[in-house]
């Protein structure tokens, strides 16, 4: 129970809705967190793997049909359409809680409801805000627990006078897509969610407190929350750079945060420390520079593809403590993952628990995957070995260089420098990303996703630009905005950039750029390196490769703009004056 009546009062509503056998207020103890494995082991709702090879993970599977966010079940219910813009699926508020409610109604009749006060930041930070789920899913607590500062601290944090929260309810109720919706409250600073147990769905800390209310909130308080990695980059002489960076979904936001430097910059003393994966929260500070934190506490990261290759630092924060979902497991407890480590395991009970074995096919003649494409891993930051030591800082770390990036086949060079903050915004709002095969709809088809925010803007994307545009205007200086493309092809489809690692090389010519200490080439869509001035030491790359990779292509960027414009036509009025300025500069400049 608490002192804090509007928390109460609250419980106490929601408790009459949904009808749980029983309330359990959660503290975040290690021996609460044995007993509600043990009780969700014994229930099968999650598997104890083998405790030799991968102490204290579990296992755990979602219904066939409940495996990844679902955009078209998502609502932003703001009492004006407008406010929710284009960009976003809108329902009335009280149409929503009606429709919702329903569905709530009684959902947790037999099951215990649990109350998770969590922090996203440091619990106590001015930076941090908090948030109190309420769910009938213990795999959601025990998630929970590792994605968020959870609690009893939270929960004194919320005692203390006026301290506001996020209402967050959640209930898997018969995890029927039917009746399933994800439904926010901007107005009311709440999220109700029904009917799901996927992440991205329940763990409402995530991307529905973190980004979708929370950049409607930061709008109002005026400042930054963006779906974006952090990472300092320690060089040689102990100086450390922190970027942030927006890549949409399956770009490899996880993967940069989390770099290995190749062996020759290792060498020279070049160091990674990952501050975030997923989500940045950003304010302008005392001193006039922008300071990010990771409201996170954890990794929610795809599995398929990690391996000691790819992602070692990935690999090794998953060795324990940590809940692998959808994945294949393997007889000796263990799991498995197509382009994981380790030799192909010869049989297995596949992601929708049906025996598994190399080869087997669907009726179609289709490969039937051991794990499913979105299978994730989720794991506390504190095990990755390149935690930064920032992670606590009640308000993060000052960053020096804004990365936008997508995927593009064409178009698009390995890297390039706006003009300017407003320049860069445009840069961000124009940002598409090409269609992969896992993907619905034409393949190659560029989707636009600007800042990486699409499927997470709490509110209309016109106004959106219009804050990106108003917090440059606070920042002295403000950081530089860059534009990177690892998935640059030749004719024959074969990436022109290794990529991984030696993305360093162009994160040191970023942060070169922000102090000034490097030189670069004019063009009509901003500052693109000269090619001697990336370093290519140990780099197996031919000079054509380089200079394609630091070319345009006029005439592709003309065909490009037009995607440009019918995109902004979306947004009519609303859409701000400065971003049809651009618009025009840009044209100019290629001469249209
Ligand atoms: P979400 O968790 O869905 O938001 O994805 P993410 O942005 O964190 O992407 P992630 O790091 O998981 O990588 C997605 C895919 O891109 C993986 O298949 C990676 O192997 C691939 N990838 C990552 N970095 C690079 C790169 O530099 N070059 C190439 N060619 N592929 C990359
Ligand atoms: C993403 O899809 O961008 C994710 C996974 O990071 S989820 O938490 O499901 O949104
Ligand atoms: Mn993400």
């Amino acid at each position: 129970m608490t002192l804090n009546t509007e928390l109460k009062n609250w419980v106490n509503e929601c408790a009459k809705l949904c009808k749980p056998d029983k309330i359990v207020w959660i503290d975040g103890s290690l021996r609460e967190k044995e007993l509600l494995e043990n009780e969700a082991a014994s229930k099968g709702e999650i598997t104890r793997l083998n405790d030799k090879k991968l102490p204290g993970c579990f296992y755990h599977r979602t219904a066939i049909n409940d495996v990844a966010r679902t955009e078209n079940l998502t609502f932003i219910c703001t009492s004006k359409k407008e406010d929710a813009g284009p960009n976003n699926n809108w329902m009335a508020p009280a149409d929503a809680y009606k429709k919702a409610g329903e569905i709530f109604s009684g959902s947790m009749k037999g099951r215990t409801m649990y109350v998770i006060p969590f922090s996203m930041g440091p619990v106590g930070s001015p930076f941090s805000k908090i948030g109190v789920e309420l769910t009938d899913s213990i795999y959601v607590v025990l998630n929970m627990r590792i994605m968020t500062r959870m609690g009893s601290a939270v929960l004194k944090e919320l005692e203390k006078s006026n301290a506001t929260f996020t209402k967050c309810l959640h209930s898997k109720a018969e995890f029927d897509i039917k009746k399933r919706l994800i439904l926010h409250f901007p107005e009311d600073n709440a999220i109700w969610s029904v009917g799901s147990g996927y992440g991205g769905n329940v763990l409402l800390g995530k991307k529905c407190l973190a980004l979708r209310i929370a950049s409607h909130i930061a709008k109002t308080e005026g400042w930054m929350a963006e779906h974006m990695l952090i990472m300092g980059i320690e060089e040689p002489n102990g100086r450390i750079g922190y970027v942030a960076a927006a890549f949409p979904s399956a770009c490899g936001k996880t993967n940069l945060a989390m770099l290995i430097p190749p062996e020759g910059l290792r060498k020279k003393g070049y160091r990674i420390w990952t501050v975030g994966d997923d989500i940045a929260w950003m304010r302008v500070d005392t001193d006039g520079q922008l300071w990010a934190i990771n409201p996170e506490a954890g990794f929610f990261g795809v599995a398929p593809g990690t391996n000691s290759k790819s992602n070692s630092n990935a690999v090794k924060t998953v060795q324990k403590n940590t809940i692998f979902t959808n994945v294949l497991l393997k007889p000796d407890m263990t799991v498995w993952w197509e382009d994981g480590d380790g030799p192909v395991p010869k049989e297995g009970t596949d992601w929708q628990g049906r025996p598994w074995k190399p080869g087997l096919k669907d009726k179609d003649g289709n490969i039937i995957k051991g794990a499913h494409p979105n299978s994730r891993f989720t794991a506390p930051m504190s095990q990755c070995p390149t935690a930064s030591f920032r992670i606590e800082h009640h308000h993060g770390v000052p960053i020096a260089a804004v990365i936008f990036g997508g995927r593009r086949a064409h178009l698009m060079p390995l890297v390039y420098q706006s003009f300017n903050w407003q320049h860069g915004v445009y840069v961000g709002a124009t940002m598409a990303s090409e269609r992969t095969a896992a993907q619905f709809g034409k393949q190659g088809e560029v989707r636009r996703d600007p800042m990486a925010m699409l499927p997470f803007c709490g509110y209309n994307m016109a106004d959106y630009f219009g804050h990106w545009l108003g917090m440059g205007k606070k920042m002295l200086p403000a950081p530089k905005i860059f534009h990177v493309n690892w998935f640059r092809t030749d004719d024959k489809g074969k990436f022109l950039w290794p990529g991984y690692g030696e993305n360093l090389r162009v994160l040191e010519w970023i942060l070169a750029r922000c102090r000034g200490e490097v030189g670069a080439k004019e063009t009509p869509i901003g500052y693109i390196p000269n090619p001697e001035d990336i370093d290519k030491k140990g780099l197996d790359i031919t000079k054509a490769a380089i200079d394609k990779l630091l070319s345009i292509n006029v005439d592709n960027w003309k065909e490009e703009l037009k995607g440009h414009k019918e995109f902004f036509l979306e947004f009519g009025e609303r859409l701000p004056k400065e971003i049809w300025e651009e618009y025009e500069a840009l044209a100019k400049r290629l001469k249209i």
